[in-house]
């Protein structure tokens, strides 16, 4: 019998502002109205400033550690542009930018490197969930949300990130194969940012784009320039379309580039090399958005100046909220795991009421002396 064929395919490139500021015609009509253009733009350059200065609220002490998105801005937030609030978000760390245009309060992930658990109860009437620290875990819980959505003859879809490197964790290919195979609204959108901290997209993926991972479970897979507001709005429109109506997942690679460290406990001269850095800073993808209004004359050097201003204020006034908040109830780190807490917890409850905690001999596990150590 003669060999045949039974798979053949291949992966699109989406390109429609590129980085020399070429914008294509015939794939951008009619993608995003002029005025949308600039909100998200403004939108882009105020989620730029809060991360600056949350870096800088690391380094002065007023923060816990925190992984900086610049670079990283278009991906996320040409997604949440393109999905309804309805849709739900379901993220790892650094998606604030989209994560805010869907509704999140910009204090929440402040309070969340702040060490505050309460950065984590995410409003009712915003559809996304806590940070994923964990790497990979929030594809699961996406595929969960994209499952209830079809189960109960709703429309909503589930729109999950994560890194190239965690598309290389069990996670990704247990929901992508669950998503796929019971035909589930799922949008799995990797931002290919070309690092997992120190290791190289290279040597954890011999494919040559992540993308092809997605062809694997049979679904759509595209890869689109990540730092292209336009593409991203177009290439996840098109998705969350054929998620809504077909019930069919997509697999998008959004090429990207963190421009900081992986977090501010991290050093990434010691291992990226200062040339490719340089290279990544031209292709901003605040830059470039900043470019094309300009060339349309929808932006000048004095609107510019005000925003700055606007966002600066906007950024001291999130702050404000994070830091002031009130203090939590002590007794919360006890109260929520159980309906009934069991009897060592309550004791622990009560210790730490009393201040005596860390003094109690049996919590320490030593006997306790009979007699009272003389003081002399
Ligand atoms: C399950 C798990 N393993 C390891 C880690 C440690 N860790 C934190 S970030 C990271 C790399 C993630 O890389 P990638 O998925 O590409 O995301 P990026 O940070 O580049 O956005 C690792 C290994 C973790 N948080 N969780
Ligand atoms: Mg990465």
């Amino acid at each position: 019998m003669p060999i045949k064929t039974v798979f053949n395919t291949s992966i699109d490139y989406v390109s429609v502002l590129d980085e020399h500021g070429d914008f294509d015609e015939k794939l951008g009509k009619d993608l995003i109205p002029d005025d949308d253009v600039i909100r998200l733009y403004e939108h882009m350059v105020t989620c730029r400033h809060l991360d600056e200065i949350a870096f800088k609220l690391q380094r002065s002490g007023r923060m816990g550690t925190y992984p900086q998105n610049m670079g990283q801005e278009a991906a996320s937030l040409g997604a949440a542009y393109a999905i309804r609030k309805t849709d739900w978000m379901v993220t790892c760390y650094r998606e604030n930018t989209g994560l805010y245009w869907h509704g999140l309060p910009m204090e929440y992930i402040l309070l969340h490197w702040m060490g505050d658990e309460r950065g984590n109860q995410i409003p009712e009437d915003v559809r996304c969930t806590p940070l994923a620290i964990p790497i990979g875990t929030q594809m699961l819980h996406a595929v969960g949300f994209s499952w209830a959505s079809k189960y109960r003859g709703e429309d909503d879809i589930a729109v999950t990130f994560f890194g190239d490197g965690a598309s290389s964790e069990g996670d990704f290919h247990e929901a992508a194969n669950f998503s796929a195979n019971l035909d589930l609204p799922t949008v799995f959108i990797c931002q290919n940012n070309k690092w997992a901290i120190s290791v190289p997209t290279k040597i954890q993926c011999s494919a040559p784009t992540i993308a092809q991972r997605g062809l694997a479970y049979g679904m759509e897979c595209v890869q689109v320039d990540g730092n292209d507001l336009f593409a991203m709005v177009k290439v996840v429109r098109e998705a969350a379309e054929r998620a809504r109506k077909e019930h069919r997942p997509t697999f998008i690679e959004a090429v990207t580039y963190r421009l900081g460290d992986h977090t501010t406990a991290d050093d990434a001269r010691r291992y990226r090399n200062a040339e490719e850095l340089e290279q990544w800073k031209l292709r901003d993808p605040l830059i470039r958005l900043r470019g094309y209004l300009e060339s349309k004359k929808l932006w000048d050097q004095g609107k510019q100046e005000a925003l700055d201003k606007r966002a600066e204020s906007i950024v001291g006034e999130v702050i404000h909220r994070a830091e002031s908040i009130a203090d939590s109830d002590m007794n919360d780190i006890f109260d929520h795991m159980f309906a009934k807490a069991p009897d060592e917890l309550l004791r622990q409850r009560e210790t730490l009421r009393t201040s005596s905690i860390g003094q109690d001999p049996s919590q320490l596990g030593a006997s306790t002396p009979s007699t009272a150590p003389s003081v002399s």
